[in-house]
């Protein structure tokens, strides 16, 4: 039975992906910090899913998760680091320095760490690496400032990893989604549903389902085939000119 890792699977992409591949068929790793929905996930999917409670910028609880997988869950098939979070919109000149720390700490070196932990029996299994970057690795968009800055690193670490893992068999793919409707806008707003609800309204955003979709999609390619990076918007998203301040 093949094996899928997810981190973030407690709610949006993460929780779509996983629940996508074990209705396929393949046994799952789960990974959030909100214990009460791993459970849930647990209860619904039995043996064929395996859970565990990580925060992803702590890295002792990253090297005992990798430590601790259970025998029949150690050979990964598939990566998807999926976990990550923005918070805050305001332009730089206004913005919280802890809120852009825990962006970088979670986006960025908790992604790497994981990935590092994993990577001799990533290569020992062939394994794809799926990273979830954004389109806001390459668009500019003022508030985007340091999250953007981490999904660029996203982006040019999976083309880093591609080049380094060369010969190996590993395959490594970054998915780019424009806007989706998760808890994304709820935690990037504190909490403030009016302003989730508002952003997606009447404009057919991207679903958990959709990039569910595209990570299965990815799985089924044969081996000698490599999507290097997939960028997928809604239709009702596009791009707007610059700006120009005038005195
Ligand atoms: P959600 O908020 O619905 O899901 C985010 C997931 O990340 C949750 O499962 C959350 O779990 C987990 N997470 C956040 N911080 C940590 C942490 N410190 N340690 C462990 N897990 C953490 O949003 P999405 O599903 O939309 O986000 C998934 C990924 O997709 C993110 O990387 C995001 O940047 C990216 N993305 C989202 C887009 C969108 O418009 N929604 C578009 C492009 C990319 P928990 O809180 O339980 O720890
Ligand atoms: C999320 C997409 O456009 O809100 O990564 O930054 S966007």
């Amino acid at each position: 039975m093949k094996t899928l890792c997810v981190t973030g699977a407690t709610s949006g992409f993460g929780k779509a992906i996983a629940e996508k591949f074990l209705s396929e068929g393949w046994q799952v790793i789960a990974t959030g910090r909100r214990a009460e929905r791993l459970a849930a996930l647990k209860s619904r999917w039995g043996d064929a899913i395996h859970v565990a409670t990580l925060d992803m910028r702590d890295e002792a609880a990253i090297a005992a998760f990798v430590a601790e997988l259970p025998a029949q869950f150690k050979r990964i098939d598939v990566l998807v680091n999926n976990a990550g979070l923005a918070l805050g919109t305001q332009p730089a000149q206004r913005a919280d320095l802890a809120q852009w720390k825990q962006m970088i700490e979670t986006n960025v070196t908790g992604l790497v760490t994981l990935t590092h932990t994993l990577l001799p029996r990533l290569i020992e299994s062939k394994a794809l690496i799926v990273n979830i970057s954004s389109i806001a690795a390459t668009y500019p968009y003022t508030g985007g400032n340091v999250y953007g800055g981490t999904k660029a690193f996203v982006s040019q670490f999976s083309l880093g990893l591609r080049s380094d893992l060369h010969g190996t068999g590993v395959r490594v793919s970054s998915i780019e989604p424009g806007m989706a409707e998760t808890e994304f806008t709820l935690v990037r707003n504190g909490g403030d549903q009016t302003a989730s609800d508002t952003l997606y309204k009447d404009a057919s955003p991207i679903v958990g389902e959709d990039i569910a979709d595209q990570v299965w999609w990815l799985s089924q390619l044969p081996p000698h085939l490599n999507i290097n990076r997939l960028e997928v918007m809604p239709v009702r998203q596009s791009f707007a000119g610059f700006q120009i301040s005038r005195d």
